[in-house]
């Protein structure tokens, strides 16, 4: 049988969650084996809670049967588990790739601890091949879009379906085809400024360890 890395990333990201912690649950398919993980392990007796990132992962917490706090009841949270696009040699990364990104990065803002469960093949030298999602407010979308155009972004609003995509949040999502992103912290700076946008898929200084697995083994790389 072929070797899982989802799976293998996902649950050896659980080993750093202890007992009476307080988890923020991401979103995504590598993150779906952490949380389904951790349901087995609060069914034999762990005392957790988590703090869900999506409706999706809000669905997944219930079927597995970790009991859920919302954030604006979480004292605190511990440490989240959550997934990547792409990782960089600095820790640095892009996520959103699921369209879960601003609950994602408010969940991590307010987390001691963020850990990411990835493929090793998420690992780049520089971020930028994986489009970078860009929340944005529909009001004017299309004109912000037509900015993006011009600044040679490459922008592509994100549908599904026939349907414009919409978050959580009621957002729509931009993805911007960078191809490569030599300053993401440049970058960044440059996104905030534009009214209309709410949140973007950077997600810099943030990680504290990745859980990267390979074929051969799974690595956990820690930063800051
Ligand atoms: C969700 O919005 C994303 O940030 C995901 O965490 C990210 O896209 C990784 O997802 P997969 O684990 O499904 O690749």
């Amino acid at each position: 049988m072929p070797v899982n890395l989802k799976q293998q990333a996902g649950e050896r990201a659980t080993t750093f969650v202890e007992d009476g912690m307080v988890v923020g649950l991401g979103t995504g398919s590598t993150v779906f084996y952490a949380i389904r993980k951790l349901g087995e392990l609060a069914r034999q007796g762990m005392q957790i809670k988590g703090v869900c990132t999506s409706v999706q992962t809000m669905d997944l917490a219930h079927e597995y049967g970790i009991p859920v706090v919302e954030i604006e009841d979480a004292k605190c949270i511990d440490i989240t588990i959550d997934g990547a696009d792409e990782v960089d040699p600095g820790g640095q990364g892009i996520k959103g790739g699921g369209g879960a990104l601003l609950f994602e990065k408010i969940v991590a803002a307010n987390s001691g601890q963020n850990i990411w469960v990835v493929e090793k093949r998420k690992l780049v030298q520089q971020l930028g091949a994986f489009p970078l999602p860009v929340e944005i407010i529909p009001f004017g979308h299309s004109k912000l879009i037509r900015k993006m155009e011009e600044w040679k972004w490459r922008p592509v609003l994100r549908e599904k379906g026939s349907e414009i995509f919409t978050t959580d949040g009621h957002h729509y999502i931009v993805d911007l085809h960078l191809h490569s992103i030599p300053d993401p912290q440049q970058l960044n700076a440059e996104i905030r400024k534009i009214p209309g946008v709410v949140e973007h898929g950077l997600f810099l200084d943030t990680v504290n360890k990745v859980v990267a697995a390979g074929p051969d083994k799974v690595e956990i790389i820690s930063f800051r």
